[in-house]
């Protein structure tokens, strides 16, 4: 029978996991390593820290399923940590031996309901990962990316920036690009965010909170994004007055650099005229304009009026996107924009496509 405990016992047993996670992750280390000595033979220094860097994840997120009452969200974390494994040649036995391991240190800190609620919660992740061994139950059109999105958005809401880079990297490590990780992985996980906040399942602090992990593991990857021979000129992205939210066009700014842009990523919440003076310093060839709410509209238009009565000649081209734009796919055109993106790739596309226009 499952264990039912209240918001208040979930909280507590989580603070309490999160207080003991270092020794917890020590003890359990130490005694696998005991258990298995050949480990140490074959990976020397590296079996330790590794072993702890694996029980402190295991931990952090036993946590936040715990918090969160859910069970499928650690299940999803052990088929993630059971694929990463098995693709570095290490059993999912062992990651169920270490998740064993953690259950029985529980009953040392938790009481009873809660530390059996912990056991359950590892009991279904251990047959998750075992299951994901065999093969796994596929799940219809779900992508490649789907684990990878659930686990960031695990670790953003946790505040685990440790946990979501090691997720991003992993995703890396097997084929993806850096485009597949901003579009199918934190793109997706900020719009759960957002979701959660509007159903007033989680504060405003956390949606912070997440978007910081977010905007950390931009920053991150920012120096991999390589460089590309082709040189398409100057672009400027920039958000407009009124408009709080700038992941969008950060993720854009990276990527359009990647292209080949030589691009001045201005942020968000300035004035037109600050936009324009630029455009003038720089002669772009393309201004990216990125907006999200719709009350943010008429500065948008102002924008690109002042832009092509008053910019810099030849006339730069105008690409408009953001959440704005993508609830109303034909807006661009009616604010006489030259073209839109719904996504980076696409974004990608239209920058190169509009650049070949006559400026
Ligand atoms: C983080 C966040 C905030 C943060 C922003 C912090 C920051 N540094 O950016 C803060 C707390 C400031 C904030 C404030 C508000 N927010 Co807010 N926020 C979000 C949240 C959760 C994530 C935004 C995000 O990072 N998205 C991820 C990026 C990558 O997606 P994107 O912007 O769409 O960008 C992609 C594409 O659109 C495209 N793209 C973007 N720009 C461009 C430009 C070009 C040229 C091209 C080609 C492509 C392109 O490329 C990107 C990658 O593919 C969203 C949820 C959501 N669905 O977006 C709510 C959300 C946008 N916020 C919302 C609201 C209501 C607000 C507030 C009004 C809340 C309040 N009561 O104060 C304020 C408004 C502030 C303002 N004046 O702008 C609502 C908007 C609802 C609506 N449709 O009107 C949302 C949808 C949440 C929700 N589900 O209700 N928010």
């Amino acid at each position: 029978m499952r264990t039912e405990l209240d918001t208040r016992e979930r909280r507590d047993a989580a603070e309490t996991l999160r207080r003991a996670r270092e020794s917890v992750a020590a003890a359990v280390t130490d005694e696998f390593l005991t258990r298995h000595p050949d480990w140490v033979g074959r990976y020397g220094d590296r079996a330790r820290r590794h072993g702890l860097e694996d029980a402190r994840f295991h931990l952090a997120f036993l946590a936040s399923a715990m918090e969160a009452g859910s069970t499928a969200s650690f299940e999803a974390y052990a088929r993630w940590t059971s694929r990463m494994l098995s693709s570095r040649g290490i059993a999912s036995a062992f990651l169920a031996e270490n998740l064993e391991q953690i259950g029985v240190a529980l009953g040392e800190h938790l009481e009873e309901p809660s530390a059996a609620f912990g056991r359950e919660l590892i009991a279904a992740a251990i047959a998750a990962a075992v299951s994901e061994e065999a093969g796994g139950d596929e799940v219809p059109g779900a992508s490649r990316l789907d684990l990878s999105r659930q686990m960031f958005t695990q670790a953003a809401l946790a505040g685990n920036r440790k946990a979501a880079l090691t997720v991003v990297r992993e995703a890396l490590r097997t084929g993806s690009t850096i485009t597949d990780v901003y579009v199918d992985v934190l793109q997706p996980s900020q719009y759960e965010v957002g979701r959660l906040w509007e159903r007033n399942e989680i504060t405003v602090a956390t949606e912070h909170v997440a978007t910081a992990v977010t905007q950390s593991v931009l920053a991150q990857l920012y120096p991999e994004l390589g460089t590309s021979t082709v040189r398409r000129g100057p672009a400027i992205v920039t958000g407009i007055e009124g408009e709080l939210h700038q992941v969008g066009g950060h993720m854009l700014a990276d990527v359009l650099e990647a292209d080949g842009w030589d691009v001045r990523f201005l942020g968000t919440n300035l004035p037109a005229d600050g936009v324009l003076r630029l455009a003038k310093d720089t002669a772009p060839r393309i201004v990216c304009i990125s907006a999200t709410m719709l009350f943010n509209l008429p500065a948008v238009v102002s924008l690109i009026e002042a832009l092509r009565t008053q910019g810099p000649r030849p006339a730069p081209r105008i690409v408009v996107g953001g959440g704005l734009f993508r609830h109303a796919p034909d807006l661009w055109k009616e604010i006489g924009a030259d073209g839109f993106g719904a996504d980076l790739r696409a974004g990608i596309e239209v920058m190169r496509e509009v650049s070949q226009e006559a400026n």
